[in-house]
């Protein structure tokens, strides 16, 4: 919405491009140990989770989120899964992409019980997956979870929040470390790696970090409007397996056999995949 507080077109005039406006139909308010938690019940964006003021979902606009934090890794592996880590992620959208491919088991590690409660009773079409056999839920620290695991998993998938808060100590090199050897040896490593254009510097902190301990390194980005800025990325990292390797073959054949088990995509598909690791120059340009 642009608002003139002045007059039109004179000088010193003020003009406020806002951000997006959420009218609310109901609010639910938690202090949880670790963090204030609010759940919304929105005109325009259905339910919303917000952690310390940080939109983290909205039944709306979670499709693109869950399904490009999930999707890029895993039609890089041309094989079924065994094990795979959710961290953080304690609404379940990441769980419930990732059950949509063939994966045995998916562990998800969150450390805010009150994260799940609410979106298992507030957001059944995100959280149900965290319902199914092949999941189990840990109420733990992600970070020392990891910590001392030597070639368990599979995948590794970071759903964090901002790094200020409990999620501060999942941006670091020793994290990256860790999860590194907790991976097999063609494992994947996915983490959200924030706004490009409202949090560069932490994004690029992010990717400099993941470039000291994987031999693979792909940032990638889409669109999520209720996140700073709307430009959201997303880093893989890798230790032989290259989501740009990928030959469109063998992708198109993988994600046909995905459409015929779980229908489309809202928004991933092949070119999507590749798209998505186009990277505009101002991210890495020298300040
Ligand atoms: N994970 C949170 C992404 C960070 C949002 N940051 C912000 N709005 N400033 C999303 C959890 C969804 N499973």
């Amino acid at each position: 919405m642009l608002q003139f507080t002045e007059f039109y077109g004179g000088e010193g005039m003020e003009l406020q491009a806002t951000g997006l406006t959420f009218k609310v139909k109901s609010a639910k308010r938690v202090k949880t140990p670790y963090q204030e938690l609010l759940l919304l019940d929105t005109y325009d964006w259905g339910k919303m989770l917000v952690l310390d003021g940080a939109v983290q979902t909205t039944e709306r606009d979670e499709f693109i989120y869950h399904e490009m934090i999930v999707h890029p890794a895993l039609f890089t592996f041309n094989r079924r899964v065994s094990r795979a880590l959710v961290i953080g992620g304690g609404d379940g959208g990441t769980v419930r992409e990732l059950l949509k491919h063939n994966v045995e088991k998916v562990e998800l590690v969150e450390i805010d019980r009150d994260v799940v409660e609410t979106a298992l009773n507030e957001l059944p079409t995100i959280s149900s997956a965290l319902k199914d056999e092949r999941v189990t839920v840990h109420f733990a620290d992600g970070r020392e979870f990891v910590k001392g695991k030597e070639g368990v998993y599979d995948l590794i998938i970071v759903d964090c929040s901002d790094p200020i808060g409990p999620s501060a100590v999942l941006y670091q090199e020793e994290f990256y470390r860790d999860c590194f050897k907790a991976l097999v040896p063609d494992g994947i490593f996915v983490t959200q790696s924030e706004s490009p254009f409202a949090q560069r510097k932490i994004h690029r902190q992010v990717v400099k970090e993941l470039e000291k301990v994987f031999q693979i390194v792909r940032p990638y980005l889409a669109f999520i409007p209720t996140y700073p800025s709307g430009m959201w990325s997303f880093t893989i990292g890798s230790k032989t397996l290259d989501p740009l390797g990928v030959h469109p073959v063998t992708l198109q054949r993988l994600y046909e056999e995905f459409k015929k088990r779980n229908g489309q995509p809202k928004y991933y598909n092949p070119e999507v995949h590749y798209g998505a690791f186009a990277i505009p120059n101002f991210v890495y340009m020298e300040e």
